[in-house]
């Protein structure tokens, strides 16, 4: 079996992002379907830091193109410190979220880390949208459709510089799988900052395993590579437990040779799990699958492949 790093579960209990309530239950739901064990079973010492605190969902509309903007400031400052201090002690963040609005806490730290390491950072985003809205094009005001523009530069300040200097990553840094929901303004942002974008089409003509050898294409000892999964990844018929579900996503095969392939390159280096929500989920099942698939990307396989 292949050796892990230690990992740190960081939960993140908040919906600040969503345009759904419930996310902020994702955490639980994942320990309650076994993720800490599960992980254990696969060799891994894991740490369950529990979850961070943060403002309370205040529930308004948007102001200026953005939902909550300063509560949302302010769990992903809180997330990226924890993040940040669990890379230093050389341990492997899983971020439980909570919705997708976190990739900006937790990316910023792992970006920074890997700045200081002098390692290569590539991220692959495995979703079903692009989350590269801005304020002036969203259709929601939602942050969490906002986080890799945020990431790259595009967004306010006090997410785009939450780490200091602004962007955190490049565009060409990002790899995203899965993609079948992107609004029309964002669709233009996306081609102009060149974001590598593996869509269902792409997928459909292509096949899983040749698409993911393009995302993973070039990664070598010197890769971190982090892991954003968003849950409405995965075909909703499989997948129910989130609130932005879009038909025709990834099947429950599909999704486990993603999982094997990245494991593959042994370079997963952090990882969030969000957009979890247990309220709209069936018997936890979400969840589970979730759990499942993790562990296929610390490596378990039907056969011994090494
Ligand atoms: N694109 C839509 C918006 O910006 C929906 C975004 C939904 N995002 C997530 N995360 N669920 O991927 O409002
Ligand atoms: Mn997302
Ligand atoms: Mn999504
Ligand atoms: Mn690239």
């Amino acid at each position: 079996m292949a050796m892990y790093s230690p990992v740190s579960l960081i939960g993140v209990p908040t919906d600040i992002g969503a345009g759904h309530r419930g996310a902020g239950l994702g955490p639980d739901a994942l320990r309650i379907a076994g993720l800490g064990d599960a992980l254990t079973a696969r060799g891994v010492e894991v740490r369950d830091l529990g979850n961070l605190d943060g403002p309370r969902n205040p529930w308004t509309a948007p102001a200026q193109g953005y939902r909550h903007l300063d509560e949302v400031v302010a769990w992903n400052r809180a997330l990226m410190e924890a993040t940040y201090t669990e890379l230093q002690a050389g341990r492997m963040p899983i971020m439980l979220g909570g919705d997708h609005c976190l990739g900006i806490g937790s990316i910023t730290a792992v970006a920074r880390w890997c700045r200081e390491q002098g390692k290569d950072l590539r991220v692959l985003w495995l979703d079903a949208h692009s989350d590269f809205n801005t304020s002036e094009v969203t259709p929601s005001g939602n942050v969490h459709g906002m986080p890799v523009a945020c990431l790259c530069g595009l967004g306010p300040d006090a997410l785009t510089r939450l780490g200091g200097d602004a962007p955190a990553i490049r565009p060409q840094q990002v790899h995203q799988i899965g993609i079948r929901s992107v609004d029309q303004e964002e669709k233009r942002l996306i081609k102009q900052h060149q974001v590598d974008v593996y869509d269902m089409r792409y997928i459909d003509e292509a096949g899983m395993k040749r698409t993911m050898e393009a995302a993973l294409a070039g990664i070598d000892a010197n890769t971190h590579l982090h892991v954003s999964f968003d849950v409405d990844f995965l075909d909703p018929s499989i997948a129910p437990g989130v609130g932005t579900t879009v038909p025709g996503g990834v099947n429950y095969r599909e999704a486990q040779l993603v999982m094997e392939m990245i494991a593959d390159t042994g370079r997963m280096g952090s990882l969030d799990i969000v957009e979890l929500n247990p309220l709209l989920d069936n018997r936890n099942a979400t969840a589970e699958l979730a759990v499942d698939l993790v562990e296929s990307l610390f490596g378990k396989s039907t056969l011994m492949r090494d």
